[in-house]
């Protein structure tokens, strides 16, 4: 065996542990009693996604990658998401905390064991470590969803942090991404999942995009403005769904006196200023755009801004380079329970000077969700194909979230342009005038 395969085995090890500590911190924050309650129709019990979470390790770590028996083939049923509604999880006979715990820690063993055992090449499956990075990334996507589940909850603080960092430098206004070609998707990140591949060229004409991501300040002077009572702004869709849903202002905001506050994690506090807005659906992002005669920029946009590299014609892994995300560069990781004001990650700009790209908050694009020419699904079509519709929309970057192995340029995010209780905001983009190029 080499020094090559060794090292890509305990790098492996390393990101399966960094992924269960987290899940172990997001469920023993709280009793049992509310580990098997529903906090919300639009979540599953967090017990649920705990074995979930086991269950799928099981399936491909255990039996396809290990070709091991199986640990319980019974409960396949209750965790597969296609089967049963997130609204109808809490109804189903799911292991018990004590039994979700200890199913996920027989089966954790029995993927380090299969880990040790098998040739990290010669299969698709596992070359590169893929299969193994594809349950670490599926373990930290459920732990933003239970993160997502944790501040729907009701009652006091549980989870706890230290604040984000303050802003360092400005970061208002936008900047110019002049036309022309450049690479979006991969062929070679090497757990990069189906829907970013492959590598293919994407001609993008010239035009400008926000520093860094709406503010809540900036976005208050849109509901001041009557932006929400306004049809002028909205899609008809959007604006249907703002009159069904009663819409009114991002989730978790409610005014207090003369300000607005929000409820973030069980604590109530003032609207910070200066921080990217959350939790807005893209309906809501799409009037604000259009209220502030901008637009949200297109799926390729968003790539070209955070990987095209000017000088060299090349598309990076990231915004600051090729380098993983360091904790300079980005607010990843549920480090801070929310976003950072807008220039507080100078390290993480762009080449053209865009901020904030990754992580704070996803952020909605105009895409819908679809396969890249020459798109083929791998290893399931339930990953990425079967959602490929325009039911969807795409979001970029990742939020804080959202863990750095889950995240990078080319990572694709998509969800019903209705959703608020992701960490979603957005940016704005416009088109160039004519004449610049
Ligand atoms: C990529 C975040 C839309 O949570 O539905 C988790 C990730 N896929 N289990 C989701 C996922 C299967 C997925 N998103
Ligand atoms: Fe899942």
């Amino acid at each position: 065996m080499t020094v090559e395969t060794e090292r890509l085995r305990s790098a492996v090890a390393v990101e399966l542990d960094r992924a269960r500590r987290r899940t172990t911190t997001l469920t023993e924050a709280v009793d049992d009693d509310d580990l098997v309650r529903q906090h919300s129709r639009l979540m599953s019990p967090l017990v649920w996604d705990l074995a979930h979470v086991g269950n799928q390790e099981e399936l491909w770590l255990v039996r396809d990658v290990g070709g091991r028996e199986p640990v319980r083939r019974d409960i396949d049923e209750l965790y597969d998401a296609f089967q049963h509604a997130r609204a109808d999880r809490p109804a189903l006979p799911l292991l018990n905390p004590a039994e979700a715990r200890a199913y996920v820690a027989t089966v954790r063993d029995k993927a380090l064991d299969v880990l040790d055992a098998v040739r990290l090449d010669g299969r698709p499956l596992v070359t590169g470590g893929f299969a193994f990075g594809m349950i670490v990334q599926h373990e930290q996507q459920h732990d933003e969803t239970m993160l997502a589940t944790h501040q729907l909850r009701t009652g006091p603080p549980v989870l706890h942090a230290e604040p984000p960092p303050p802003a360092r430098v400005p970061a208002t206004g936008e900047v110019f991404i002049p036309g022309g070609p450049f690479t979006m998707g991969t062929d070679t990140e090497p757990w990069a999942l189906d829907n970013e591949r492959p590598a293919h060229v994407v001609d993008v004409p010239a035009f400008h995009l926000d520093v860094a991501p709406v503010t809540n300040a900036r976005y208050a002077e849109f509901i001041d403005a009557g932006g929400y009572d306004d049809a002028r702004w909205w899609s008809e869709a959007g604006w249907a769904h703002r009159q069904r849903a009663g819409l009114g202002a991002p989730l978790h905001w409610r005014r207090d006196g003369d300000r607005w506050v929000y409820t973030r994690f069980g604590r109530t506090v003032p609207v910070a200023p200066d921080e990217p807005v959350v939790h807005v659906c893209f309906h809501e992002a799409q009037a604000f755009a259009a209220w502030a005669g901008r637009r949200l920029p297109t799926e390729a946009e968003w790539e070209k801004a955070a990987r095209f590299d000017p000088a060299t014609g090349r598309s990076r892994r990231y915004p600051w380079g090729d380098e993983d995300a360091q904790e300079r560069h980005a607010n990843l990781g549920q480090r801070h329970l929310s976003p950072a004001p807008v220039g507080a990650y100078p390290d993480g700009a762009s080449p053209h000077g865009v901020q904030q790209l990754i992580g704070d908050v996803w952020e909605w694009t105009s895409t819908d969700f679809h396969g890249y020419p020459g798109f083929r699904a791998f290893p399931y079509r339930e990953y990425s194909e079967v959602f490929f519709s325009p039911e969807y929309k795409v979001l970029r970057g990742g939020s804080f979230g959202t863990d750095r192995a889950a995240c990078r340029g080319t990572f694709r995010n998509w969800d019903y342009p209705i959703r608020r209780q992701i960490f979603a905001g957005f940016r704005c983009a416009r088109d160039a005038e004519p004449g610049e190029s």
